[in-house]
């Protein structure tokens, strides 16, 4: 199993490949490259990334030429391999077996292993459906305005300073992932620093799109395999030597794919480090109220630096917390010093997005703002949430009573004590491997469960399968 396949590319690689000047196809730029160059580099060395490459040039085994490619303009072109999360699901979609389970990508399932759609949802889908005003022009370029009022209004508080004083753009983005894109294009354009820190490991998504957004990602170490829990000295050492100005990602809660947050104590205490030494911290915040069940709750790191009159980046995602996973909805919100400033970053946000994908969809922002706007809806929201929440808890015990019960070897205590959807085992690639191919049992290779994939009637049977892989598998 090579690291691209891992689902955990660490940032190092990613340096480590930007360092590399392949050479090939001749693209290559010097520090002295424009923008426009460095981001064209990077997204070549994306696409020839060195497994990629190894396996055309070395093997031939991938851009062998079959007599039915003859004559493809694009013959040449290499099979890349699958995303190393979401084609967890294309594997577990390949499986037959009735008893596969798919602990994969985070997306949240019944006790019945069933996708769910929000009660909160449905009604509130039906109040657009009978609403025969609606209509399906595009969006404004920054989306739709009431939704971006209320998505601010739900990560920084209802009565948060940046709101109050106009200080906050918040733009409709593609979810998570759209938001973060948008805000790494507009740091590589606007903001003095293109380096950006993420921590290590981090989902596997971010090292790719920070790149091809055009900054340079490099790592800080963040958790603590020995412990299974937050390596806070090494945090600490690794932000304190960045240089000045450096942007560094935080996981708002529930980090992916540890399940380490910080303390409250801890938070702080990174929250000084981050403004003595000029850092600009970019939120990424995918899980609120999945962590604790609690939306307030779940956005207190990121109000801990909007307190403090500093100037901030969140990504927003409404895929998890309302369950609108394909609906791609989410927001970006830059906090700036004033509401003039706020005013033109949101004119340059404007420049980012319309040659990109011109104006967001319609549908999954008007059912967030059809539930944020209404107390009634709202409140149901925040039940159905914590439902979700709660029963991810309760499946963290299940299992943890399961693997005691079977004296597993090992200490599994993280299983209760991790936040959020994820579990980060601790499993190997060959145990998890082999209980993919002894047990179906699909995960990713990094050793993360989703906990939210599991149910009362499926634990029993992981628990078999990780019992057997470390009494078997070294
Ligand atoms: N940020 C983090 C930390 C995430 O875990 C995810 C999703 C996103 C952003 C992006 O989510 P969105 O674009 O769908 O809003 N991570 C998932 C899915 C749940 C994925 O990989 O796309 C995961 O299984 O890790």
């Amino acid at each position: 199993m090579n690291k691209a396949c891992s689902g955990q590319i660490s940032a190092r690689d990613v340096s480590e490949r930007k360092e590399m000047n392949c050479g090939i196809h001749g693209v290559s730029f010097s520090s002295s490259a424009t923008p426009s160059e460095r981001r064209l580099s990077a997204l070549a060395r994306h696409l020839i990334s060195p497994t990629e490459s190894c396996s055309c040039s070395a093997s031939g085994v991938s851009a062998s030429i079959t007599s039915s490619d003859v004559g493809s303009v694009f013959s040449h072109v290499a099979r890349a391999p699958e995303d190393p999360i979401l084609g967890v699901t294309v594997a577990y979609n390949k499986d037959s077996s009735p008893v596969k389970l798919n602990l994969g990508v985070g997306a949240y399932r019944t006790e019945e292993g069933k996708p769910l759609v929000l009660n909160v949802v449905r009604k509130a889908e039906q109040q657009l459906v009978n609403n025969r005003s609606r209509v399906k022009e595009y969006l404004p370029i920054v989306g739709l305005a009431e939704f971006n009022k209320l998505s601010a209004k739900l990560i920084f508080g209802v009565d948060s300073p940046c709101i109050r004083d106009n200080r906050v753009t918040t733009v409709q983005c593609l979810s998570g992932t759209g938001s973060l894109r948008v805000g790494g294009e507009f740091l590589t354009r606007h903001y003095h620093q293109r380096i950006i820190y993420i921590p290590v490991p981090t989902w596997g998504n971010h090292p790719k799109v920070f790149t091809l957004a055009g900054l340079s990602v490099k790592s800080y170490r963040y958790y603590d395999p020995i412990t299974r829990g937050l390596d806070f000295k090494g945090l600490v050492e690794d932000l304190d030597s960045a240089p000045s100005g450096a942007i560094v990602l935080l996981h708002a809660c529930a980090h992916n794919p540890t399940g380490v947050d910080p303390s409250i104590q801890q938070w702080e205490q990174i929250r000084q480090m981050i403004r003595s030494k000029g850092l600009l911290p970019f939120f990424d915040s995918a899980y609120q109220g999945f962590a604790s069940g609690n939306l307030d709750k779940d956005a207190q790191s990121v109000r801990m630096f909007v307190a403090d009159g500093g100037e901030c980046i969140v990504a927003q995602s409404f895929a998890k917390n309302m369950g609108l996973y394909g609906e791609r909805v989410g927001a970006l919100s830059i906090v700036c010093k004033t509401a003039d400033v706020a005013g033109k970053v949101e004119s340059q946000l404007k420049l980012v997005i319309r040659p990109m994908y011109s104006n967001p969809p319609i549908h999954g922002a008007s059912i967030v703002a059809a539930i944020l706007r209404d107390r009634t809806l709202y409140d149901e929201w925040t039940i159905e949430l914590k439902a979700m929440a709660d029963r991810i808890i309760s499946m963290r015990h299940q299992l943890f009573n399961a693997l005691r019960d079977r004296d597993t070897p090992g200490d599994w205590s993280h299983i209760i004590k991790q936040i959020g959807m994820f579990t980060f085992t601790g499993l190997n690639v060959r145990q998890v491997s082999f209980m993919t191919r002894e047990y179906h049992i699909y995960m990713t290779a990094d050793g993360r469960i989703s906990m939210a994939g599991l149910s009362s009637s499926t634990v029993s049977h992981l628990a078999d399968a990780i019992h057997a892989a470390v009494t078997h598998v070294a």
